[in-house]
């Protein structure tokens, strides 16, 4: 069984921090396998969408994003959970769209964001296999939501 961690709140330090790469050295480890595997359960636990790292106390560029369909977004692929490490946004689509957001580490609130309608998004598997893939919709959106959380930007700040 896999453990469960405190999700970090909005006014800790840590959700404001850079988060710093995952180095070569620590793909295919046994940390951050363990790692992964806390932050999914928490996730699942929370019924979350999407987790990154610095929200269970672990400044590192680790995110997992777990599409579903929801009440607010009922078209909303069912995908995989997707880890992603060291993601790279590398294109955005100049077409934004307005949609809800809602936040583990801000949990009282919730709120309309613009984000890029079309990402491309690089980057490395557990086992450090390094992917391109484009995404739209609400993928798209929690990768955005993701990717800001390991550059110390919380959602709120984008309304
Ligand atoms: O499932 C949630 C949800 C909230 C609003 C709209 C649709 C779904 C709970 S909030 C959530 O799962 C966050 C998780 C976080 F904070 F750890 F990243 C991910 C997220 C939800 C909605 C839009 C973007 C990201
Ligand atoms: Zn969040």
């Amino acid at each position: 069984m896999s453990t469960i961690l405190p999700v970090a709140q909005r006014s800790e330090t840590i959700l404001t921090l850079t988060a710093v790469a995952v180095a070569k050295s620590e793909l295919n480890s046994e940390w951050l396998n363990q790692l992964v595997e806390a932050m999914y359960a928490t996730m699942m636990q929370c019924n979350g969408v999407g987790i990154a790292a610095p929200q269970i106390y672990v400044s590192k560029r680790v995110v997992i994003v777990a599409s579903r369909p929801n009440l607010r977004y009922p078209d909303a692929p069912e995908m995989e959970a997707i880890v992603m490490v060291n993601p790279e946004i590398l294109e955005r689509s100049k077409a934004t769209v307005l949609g809800e957001e809602g936040c583990l580490s801000v949990p009282d609130e919730r709120g309309q964001v613009a984000r890029a309608e079309i990402i491309k998004v690089r980057y490395l598997t557990l086992q450090g296999e390094q992917i391109e893939t484009v995404y739209n919709g609400f993928p798209a959106r929690i990768v955005q939501h993701e990717v800001d959380h390991l550059d110390g930007i919380l959602f709120i700040q984008r309304i």
